[in-house]
């Protein structure tokens, strides 16, 4: 009897992307989480299972052992600070990059160089408030958790920093991306402690991983 494996992935763009990184390990999600409600799925693998947890609690989820290993964006990583969290790969899925953007019209370059203090709305503080400090802009934050884009429009906020993709959902909210602050994809994370006690199995999944990434 092999040991038990858990993997925490979320709903959406990040399973969808790990199903082929899962095959080139010989496992097959036998449940489709677009059609069940259930938050625990069982895999092809007696002894894999894979819980569905929301996107920023993936590393919570693998730090504190509620799951062996999970994928998780950059973005959440950052947010979350990382500990307890041994992060061997990037795999390159899941790409898109951290942003400001702003009202059209809004005099973006003005405001950082008069040092104005600039409001700015995020779900990603720690990774604005970071970018704003190497440039010594003064920002008043505003934490949002969602619908990022309706900030400038209502005079919540001058700025946004937001995950961007294709740029469709700026662009359909009339805002300009004025900065790109950094490139997003998304990373295998595994529990330190699982990776001791768990090293076979985990160090199977790890490297079959390792043989699937996309190569752009
Ligand atoms: O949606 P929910 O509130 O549950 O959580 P989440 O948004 O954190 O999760 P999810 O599943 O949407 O995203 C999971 C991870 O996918 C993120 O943490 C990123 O690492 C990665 N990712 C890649 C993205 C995108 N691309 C992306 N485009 N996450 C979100 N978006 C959103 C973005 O926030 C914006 O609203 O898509 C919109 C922009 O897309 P474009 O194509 O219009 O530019
Ligand atoms: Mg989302």
């Amino acid at each position: 009897m092999t040991q038990p494996i858990t993997l925490a992935l979320s709903k959406g763009r990040i399973f969808d992307e790990t199903l082929p990184l899962l095959a080139a390990a010989g496992i097959t999600v036998t449940e489709d989480p677009e059609k069940s409600r259930k938050l625990i799925l069982s895999t092809d693998q007696p002894d894999v299972r894979v819980v569905l947890v929301r996107a920023t609690d993936v590393p919570t989820y693998v730090q504190y052992g509620g799951a062996d290993l999970g994928v998780a964006g950059k973005d959440s990583l950052i947010e979350h600070g990382g500990q307890g969290l041994f992060r061997p790969l990037d795999l390159k899925i899941a790409k898109c990059r951290v942003s400001v953007a702003v009202r059209a019209g809004f005099d973006y370059a003005g405001a950082v160089t008069q040092g104005s203090r600039l409001k700015v709305a995020t779900k990603y503080t720690s990774i604005a408030r970071d970018f704003f400090a190497s440039k010594g802009v003064h920002v008043d934050m505003i934490k949002l958790y969602g619908s990022m884009e309706l900030a400038p429009l209502t005079g919540l906020a001058d700025a946004i920093v937001d995950l961007v993709s294709t740029g469709n959902t700026l662009k359909a909210n009339k805002l300009i991306e004025v900065e790109q602050i950094m490139d997003i994809s998304s990373h295998l994370v595994v529990n330190q402690a699982a990776l001791k006690l768990k090293q076979g199995p985990l160090k199977r999944i790890i490297d079959a991983f390792a043989s699937a990434i996309p190569k752009v």
